[in-house]
C-alpha cells in the first residue's frame, strides 16, 4: 500500500497559505493541519466489499484513500471519533451530491476541504463509498502477536553490565519520523550512535525505570526494544501487538522497576501489558465499549498511557469513551480496573511537578481533565481554549501562582497555566491562572526544567510559514513580559520552510533540542540552544536525519522531568 503522511502533504499545502492574517482562519488552518498520519492498517487486510453502487475497482480505491486520509479522524469502523460518525444509516440519507459537496468544501466543524488533494472522480468515489457498509480490519490475538515476535538477543546473552563508556542516561532517542527509524545520539558529544530500524511512521520513545532500555512504538503497532547497556546500543527485541498503535509505557512503581511495558492501541481497540524484559505479551484487555454518555463506542482507541508513582498502576486514556483506566499490573491473573469518567476526546498529558496528579488534555472537548492518582479520581474537568495538545505539558513555580502546570491549543493562540497546589496555593488550585499570548495558533509541545527559568513553545502548526519554524520563549519569572521569538529553522541553515518542532531539555537542564522538520527528501536538523543565553551551540545535521520530529531524553523521560 503506498502510505503517504498527510500531515506532511498538509504541511505542503498550508505553507503556500502563508500570509494569512485572519486570525480565525488560521485557527482553523492550524486545527486543520493536525489530520491524522494515514491509519496503519492497511486497507488490504480488511474484508470484501459488499455495496451494490460502486465496481470492485472503485471500492478498493475508496478503501485506499479511507484508510489513508479518513479513518484517523472518523475511525476505521466509522463510528466517530475527534471526526463526525460516517455511517451508512446517515451517509445514505445524505446522498452522493452531498457527500460530494462536503468533501469537496469541508465544513464548519473542522472537516478540511479534500479538493485539489482528492481528484473529481477520487472525490465521487468515496461519497459512493462511504454509502457502503464500512469493512473491518481483523482483530489481533496472542497467536497473531506472537507471529511478530522476535528476540534479537536472548536476556541470557545480554550483558551483565553496561559495556560502553557513554553516558547513557543523556542519550536522546529521536524519531525519524518518515524513515521508520530512531538516532541514537549522545546528548554530550552531539553524535549519531546508532540508527535503529522501529516501525513505519515511528511515534514516540520511553524508558524503562532503570534507563537501560528504550521502547519504540511506531503508528502500525510495532515496539522496538533498545539495550543501552550494549557496547554498540542496538534492538534486543520486538513485537507488534496492535495493526495500529501511538503509546507505550513502562511500570515505575517501586517493587516493579523494568518489569512490565503496556502499549494502547488503536486498532484493535484494546492495551496489551508485555514483560518488559522479552515483550512477550502476558495479558490484553479490549476497550470497545460505553462512552462517558453511556453509549456504546465499537472502536474507542487507546491514546496516552501514564505509569503511576503512586501505585502499581497505568493510567490508560480511552479516547473516544471518555475514560481513564487505572489498570492495577500487581496481580495480572486477577486484573482490577478503575474506571474514571473523564470528558471525551482524551489524547495526551502529563504530571504536575509532584507526579501525583495527572493533567489529562480532552482535545476536543476543550478540557484539562485532572486525575488524582493517589485517591484514583477525577479532581476537576477545567476549560482551557481550543484543543489543548501539551504532550506532557511543563511545570513551572510561578512567582505568583506556585507550581503551575501549562498546555498549549493547537487550534488557539494562547498557553493556558492552571495552578496545581491545592495545599499551598488553594485559590489557585486548578484553575486557569496564566493566559500567555503566543504568535498565533499551532502550539504543540511546551517544555522547561526544574533547573531552568524558561518555558519553551513551539508552533509547528501555524499556517504561517515564518511562524512555524519559530518557537516562542518565556521568562518565568516575569511572564507578563511577553516571548521571545527565535527563528530556529534559520538558525540551523537547512533551507526549504522545515517546521520547527518538540524543545527536549538535556539531563543537566541547561540545554534545549529543537526539532527542524523538513519533509522526506530535504535536510531535517537539530539544533541545540544554550537554556540561558538562548544563543545556539551546535547544530546537529546529518543525511541520516530524515524528518526528525520528537526527542526523548534517557534521563528525563525515565523520570517525567518536563
Ligand atoms: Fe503524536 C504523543 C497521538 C500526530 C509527535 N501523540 C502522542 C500521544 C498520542 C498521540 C496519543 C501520547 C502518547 C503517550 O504519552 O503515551 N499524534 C497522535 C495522533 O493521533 C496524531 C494526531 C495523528 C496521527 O495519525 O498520528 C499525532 N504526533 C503527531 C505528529 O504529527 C507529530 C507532531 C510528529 C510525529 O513524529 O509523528 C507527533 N506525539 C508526538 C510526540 C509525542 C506525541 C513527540 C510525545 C510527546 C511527549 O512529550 O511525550
Amino acid at each position: 500500500m503506498k502510505q503517504k503522511l498527510i500531515t506532511v502533504a498538509a504541511a505542503v499545502a498550508l505553507a503556500s497559505l502563508a500570509g494569512s492574517n485572519v486570525a480565525i482562519a488560521a485557527k482553523k488552518k492550524a486545527e486543520e493541519a493536525y489530520q491524522s498520519a494515514p491509519s496503519a492498517v492497511t486497507a488490504a487486510s480488511t474484508e470484501k466489499p459488499n455495496g451494490p453502487t460502486i465496481t470492485k475497482e472503485e471500492f478498493a480505491t475508496g478503501k485506499e484513500i479511507f484508510f489513508e486520509r479518513c479513518a484517523g479522524c472518523h475511525g476505521v469502523l466509522r463510528k466517530g471519533a475527534t471526526g463526525k460518525p460516517l455511517t451508512t444509516d446517515i451517509t445514505l440519507k445524505r446522498g452522493t451530491d452531498t457527500l460530494v459537496a462536503t468533501i469537496t468544501y469541508g465544513t464548519s466543524g473542522g472537516m478540511p476541504s479534500w479538493e485539489g488533494t482528492l481528484s473529481e472522480k477520487e472525490i465521487n468515489i468515496m461519497a459512493r463509498y462511504i454509502q457502503q457498509e464500512p469493512p473491518q480490519p481483523p482483530e489481533l490475538g496472542f497467536k497473531e502477536m506472537m507471529a511478530s515476535w522476535k528476540e534479537f538477543v536472548d536476556p541470557a546473552d545480554r550483558p551483565t553490565k553496561k559495556m560502553n563508556d557513554y553516558n547513557i542516561s543523556n542519550f536522546f532517542s529521536v524519531t525519524l519520523r518518515d524513515a521508520g527509524k530512531v538516532a541514537l545520539i549522545d546528548g554530550d558529544t552531539k553524535k549519531i550512535v546508532n540508527i535503529i530500524d522501529t516501525g513505519y511512521a515511528v511515534h514516540i520513545s520511553r524508558m524503562s525505570e532503570s534507563g537501560r532500555y528504550v521502547y519504540v512504538v511506531g503508528r502500525d503497532g510495532k515496539v522496538v526494544m533498545i539495550d543501552l547497556w550494549m557496547k554498540k546500543p542496538d534492538r534486543v527485541a520486538e513485537i507488534k501487538p496492535c495493526m495500529e498503535a501511538r503509546s507505550v509505557e513502562l511500570s515505575k512503581y517501586k517493587g516493579y522497576e523494568d518489569k512490565y511495558a503496556i502499549v494502547g492501541c488503536y486498532w484493535p481497540p484494546q492495551y496489551v501489558i508485555m514483560d518488559a524484559k522479552t515483550l512477550r505479551p502476558i495479558r490484553a484487555e479490549g476497550t470497545r465499549g460505553m462512552t462517558i454518555d453511556n453509549v456504546y463506542h465499537p472502536e474507542v482507541r487507546v491514546a496516552a498511557i501514564i505509569a503511576s508513582h503512586q501505585r502499581p498502576e497505568f493510567m490508560v486514556n480511552l479516547k473516544e469513551a471518555g475514560k481513564v483506566l487505572l489498570v492495577d499490573y500487581s496481580d495480572l491473573k486477577a486484573l482490577k480496573v478503575t474506571s474514571i469518567d473523564a470528558a471525551k476526546f482524551l489524547h495526551d498529558g502529563g504530571w504536575d511537578s509532584t507526579k501525583r496528579y495527572f493533567m489529562d488534555a480532552a482535545n476536543k472537548s476543550n478540557i484539562i481533565s485532572v486525575i488524582d492518582s493517589k485517591e484514583g479520581k477525577l479532581v476537576k474537568n477545567i476549560t482551557v481554549g481550543k484543543i489543548p495538545h501539551p504532550g506532557r505539558g511543563a511545570n513551572i513555580n510561578d512567582p505568583k501562582y506556585g507550581p503551575v502546570w501549562f498546555t498549549g491549543h493547537l487550534g488557539d493562540d494562547w498557553l493556558a497555566g492552571i495552578g496545581t497546589d491545592p495545599k499551598g496555593h488553594p485559590d489557585s488550585a486548578w484553575k486557569v491562572v496564566r493566559h500567555l499570548n503566543m504568535e498565533g495558533s499551532g502550539n504543540l509541545f511546551v517544555k522547561t526544567n526544574p533547573k531552568s527559568t524558561h518555558l519553551w513553545a513551539d508552533n509547528p502548526l501555524n499556517p504561517d510559514s515564518e511562524t512555524y519554524g519559530t518557537v516562542a520563549v518565556f521568562d518565568t519569572n516575569n511572564l507578563d513580559k511577553g516571548y521571545k521569538l527565535i527563528n530556529v529553522a534559520k538558525d540551523s541553515g537547512v533551507g526549504g520552510t522545515p517546521r520547527v518542532v518538540e524543545p527536549e531539555y538535556n539531563k543537566a537542564g541547561d540545554e534545549v533540542w529543537i526539532s527542524v522538520w523538513n519533509p522526506q527528501g530535504k535536510q531535517s536538523a537539530i539544533v541545540v540552544y544554550d537554556d540561558k543565553t538562548l544563543k545556539v551551540k551546535t547544530v546537529i545535521k546529518d543525511k541520516r536525519l530524515v524528518t526528525a520530529t520528537g526527542k526523548f531524553n534517557v534521563y528525563n523521560t525515565q523520570h517525567d522531568i518536563y
